[in-house]
């Protein structure tokens, strides 16, 4: 089963989106393995969008990610990273349609409510920056039969 990391930054923290983005996650069928508010340091930041150094938005996205507490997550289920990229919606707003995340909640690119990893392997690397093993609950649901064909 694929997994992604999935974030809910300070901004959605912040506008009681919470409630409203886990229930999506929900009610699409994933399965949520892991959740947990934390507040990230610089230097975990600077890690986690390494991808994104020396870009001139840089220095803004890490003060931006560490200002106030974020909810980190790991999702679960057929093709999650994909999905849950199409779920969230274009980085920016004003281009994410609307129902996404971003096209429903968001305007600016710089306050765009939720990360989630954009491949496999930007998911496992990122899931490592916020999870120990033991943190990601592995668990029977009975209603997967209904979600899944097979
Ligand atoms: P993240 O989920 O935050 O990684 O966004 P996404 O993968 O959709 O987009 P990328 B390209 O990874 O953007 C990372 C963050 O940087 C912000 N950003 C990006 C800017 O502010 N200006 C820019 O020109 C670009 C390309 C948007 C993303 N997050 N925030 N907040
Ligand atoms: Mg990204």
């Amino acid at each position: 089963m694929e997994q992604t990391y999935i974030m809910i930054k300070p901004d959605g923290v912040q506008r009681n989106l919470i409630g409203e983005i886990v229930s999506k996650i929900e009610k699409k069928g994933y399965k949520i393995a892991a959740m947990k508010m934390i507040r990230i340091s610089r230097e975990t930041a600077e890690i986690h969008y390494g991808e994104h150094k020396g870009k001139p938005f840089f220095g803004g996205l890490v003060d931006f990610i560490t200002s106030g507490p974020v909810v980190a997550m790991v999702v679960e289920g057929d093709d999650a990273v994909a999905g849950m990229r199409k779920m969230m919606g274009a980085t920016n707003p004003l281009n994410a349609e609307f129902g996404t995340i971003r096209g429903d909640y968001g305007i600016s690119v710089g306050r765009n409510i939720i990360h989630g990893s954009d491949s496999i392997e930007s998911a496992k690397r990122e899931i490592g920056i916020f999870f120990k093993n033991e943190e990601i609950c592995s668990y029977e649901r009975s209603l997967d039969s209904w979600i899944y064909e097979n």
